[in-house]
């Protein structure tokens, strides 16, 4: 009995001592169930107490080192903190909300005023606050956490027993001393999945600012300064290719990148932090809270289930990547720095990879979040395999055992669907990486990377939508690099889908041009050159309405019960910080009419060309 009771002692005091830690979702997630690919916070802890003090500079202006409230105060067990000094190098951020939390991030490297080189075997602690007020009083939830270089210093935490559908302000702060702060964010809790529709964000639209693609050699993250600043978006999502793998030129304008081509944990979490200096991207995500998915650059480029056009884990084990580094463990290394650099929940703790998830917003719509390229996906161009035969026919004939996502997605893809109707809410709008609708595109020949390379998977979902009489489903879609927007339409069926009237269509799809990246017409390209391929592919793509391919940019999404409107904007120079963007083309979709509403985009748009103009 005696060492029964011992052992249960000791477990307590061992789940308690690494509560500050675990705290910090970014020691967790993404592999809270399996330590063997994560981080072990028992242990981690173990190394904080087994160290002495060592600190070496002036610590008097500073409360007691040890966390103070630290295991009924019993110091042996109590780790040091860090008391030297934070400095929030990244400002702040916050994610994935739900009706009554929502995620805060920030990052608080340990900082010196003397100069001298911080300890770093000791953790870093810090508070955070939330309120409704931008004073941050009355205080709704508040709480600490520690954090340290095994997580490269981020902190992300669950704010909880917030109110649906209410603007929230947080802070993070120093535990040894409160008057170090980070900036003041602002976020937002979603509507409960059971407010009617008509009473989401108060009566008021709901906006969401739509990108991806933003490569900080190719230029200013002008876009998410745009969005923060001159329209007003509620919530940020982001649909992949937020950081790139490559290298690339960009010191003309004053952003070149650090490093060397991605492959470890230390070149992705580089990448990261010199990507957040941005000021936009920075402010951005100070100013609401983001929802972000994957694409294929977060790894490397044209990424699938088993490696990237660079990378791969062969039978004779890792045949070639820039570092040497094999294709799963670089792979490991990039989805643990996004998990740490991201405010990106962890859907299922048994499901290291997973990303998918879904959001219920009141009976308004449901915005589903899906990974069609990390998870599951089955080989993809990556162009040394382009020109194989034996490879070619799975992409040119819709194959039934090829999918995009893995039939475990897929199947909870079309569950979500259905019970998104059954659920009676009024809008199914699908976050996603790649280009849905068929697409003749700018090169005149189809993308296999895109799910013009997955055609059955493609059909199967088209067929559920159809078979189940879902309607209102937009697809929302990025990595192109330029704008497509379409009805969404059986791609091979001719005989009921009329591209003139959008009669036939079951819904549609909005994808976004680039924040940055090049275009897939041509680097560079001036608008009147690209106006002119445009022209032709809408020509040649029936259900293409719209197709423009200068500007880099993003879209917004305002959406109450009767309308879904989206707005594409234009940002006009990248090569320095500024907001000089416009609305280049504005369009409407109305709830029932399964179509972009007719005459498209109202017969008139300021860049790129309509299938169908109005004079
Ligand atoms: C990846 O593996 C395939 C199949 O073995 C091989 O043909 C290809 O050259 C490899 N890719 C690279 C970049 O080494
Ligand atoms: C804090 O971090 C920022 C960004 O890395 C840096 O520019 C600044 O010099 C740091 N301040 C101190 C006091 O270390
Ligand atoms: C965007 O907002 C900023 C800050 O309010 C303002 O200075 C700028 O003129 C606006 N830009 C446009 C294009 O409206
Ligand atoms: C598709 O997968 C099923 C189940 O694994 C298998 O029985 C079938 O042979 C596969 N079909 C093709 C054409 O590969
Ligand atoms: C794509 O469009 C080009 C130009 O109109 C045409 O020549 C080609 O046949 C089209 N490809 C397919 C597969 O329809
Ligand atoms: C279109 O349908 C025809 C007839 O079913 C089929 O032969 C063809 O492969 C399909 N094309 C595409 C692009 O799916
Ligand atoms: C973009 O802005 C920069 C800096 O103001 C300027 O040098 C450049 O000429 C501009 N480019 C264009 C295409 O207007
Ligand atoms: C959406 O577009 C429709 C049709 O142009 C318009 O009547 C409606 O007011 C717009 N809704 C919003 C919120 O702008």
């Amino acid at each position: 009995m005696r060492s029964l009771v011992f052992t249960f002692t000791a477990l307590a005091v061992g789940s308690q001592a690494t509560l500050l830690l675990d705290r910090n979702l970014a020691y967790r997630s993404p592999f809270i169930d399996h330590p063997e690919h994560g981080l072990d916070t028992t242990s981690i802890h173990a190394r904080h107490v087994q160290h002495s003090k060592r600190q070496i500079i002036d610590a008097t202006p500073f409360k007691d080192e040890h966390y103070p409230n630290f295991y009924g105060s019993d110091f042996s067990n109590s780790p040091f903190v860090w008391n030297g000094g934070l400095n929030f190098t990244h400002s702040v951020a916050s994610g994935d909300p739900f009706d009554t939390s929502v995620l805060l991030w920030t990052r608080a490297v340990p900082a010196s005023s003397t100069g001298a080189l911080p300890d770093q075997s000791v953790p870093v602690c810090v508070s955070f606050k939330i309120s409704t007020s931008n004073t941050l009083s009355p205080v709704i939830d508040s709480g600490e956490a520690f954090t340290s270089y095994d997580v490269d210093f981020t902190v992300k935490v669950e704010a909880t027993g917030l109110k649906p559908d209410t603007k929230y302000f947080f802070q993070f702060s120093d535990c040894t001393n409160a008057e170090t702060v980070s900036p003041v964010g602002a976020t937002r809790t979603f509507a409960s999945p059971d407010t009617p529709a008509d009473q989401v964000n108060g009566g008021k639209p709901l906006t969401f600012a739509v990108f991806s693609c933003s490569q900080f050699q190719a230029g200013y993250f002008n876009a998410y300064g745009f969005a923060a600043q001159n329209t007003s978006a509620d919530v940020f999502v982001h649909l992949g290719d937020y950081i790139y793998e490559s290298i690339g030129s960009g010191g003309s304008i004053g952003r070149a990148v650090l490093g060397r081509q991605l492959a470890t944990i230390h070149d992705y979490r580089q990448r990261f932090q010199q990507y957040r200096t941005d000021v936009s991207l920075s402010l951005a995500h100070q100013s609401a809270p983001w929802i972000t998915t994957w694409d294929d650059h977060e790894v490397a480029n044209n990424a699938w289930k088993a490696g990237t056009s660079n990378s791969n884990d062969t039978a004779a084990g890792c045949s070639f990547s820039p570092s040497g580094a094999c294709f799963t463990d670089r792979k490991l290394a990039a989805i643990r720095a996004y998990h740490e650099w991201l405010p990106v929940r962890q859907v299922d703790t048994h499901d290291l990879l997973r990303i998918w998830r879904n959001f219920q917003v009141g009976k308004l719509l449901d915005l589903t979040i899906l990974d069609t390229r990390q998870y599951d996906r089955d080989i993809t161009d990556l162009t040394y395999n382009r020109a194989r035969k034996s490879i070619w026919p799975l992409w040119t004939i819709p194959h039934p055992n090829r999918s995009i996502m893995g039939f475990t997605q897929e199947k909870w893809f079309a569950d979500t669907l259905s019970e998104s109707k059954r659920r009676e809410a009024v809008w199914r709008v699908v976050g996603q990486q790649v280009v849905f609708s068929q697409l003749n595109g700018s090169s005149f020949r189809f993308n296999t990377d895109a799910w013009d390379g997955y055609r059955a998977n493609r059909a199967r979902i088209l067929d559920h939508l159809y078979n189940n009489e879902i309607s209102n489903t937009v697809i929302l879609a990025g990595d192109s690099h330029a704008n497509w927007v379409s009805d969404l339409a059986h791609p091979n069926d001719t005989t009921t889908y009329d591209p003139i009237s959008g009669d036939g269509a079951i819904g549609v799809e909005f994808a976004g041009t680039a924040v940055t990246s090049t275009s897939s017409f041509r680097a560079n390209i001036a608008p009147a050159a690209a106006d002119v391929i445009s022209r032709q592919l809408v020509d040649i793509n029936p259900d293409l309405q719209w197709s423009e391919g200068s500007f880099r940019g993003f879209f917004t999404l305002t959406i109450d019960p009767q309308w879904l409107n989206a707005t594409y904007y234009a940002m006009r120079n990248i090569t320095s910080p500024n907001t000089d963007g416009f609305a280049s083309a504005e369009f409407s979709v109305k709830n029932g009419e399964n179509k972009l509403h007719r005459p498209v985009a109202g017969g008139k748009v300021n860049a790129g060309a309509l299938k169908v103009t109005v004079p």
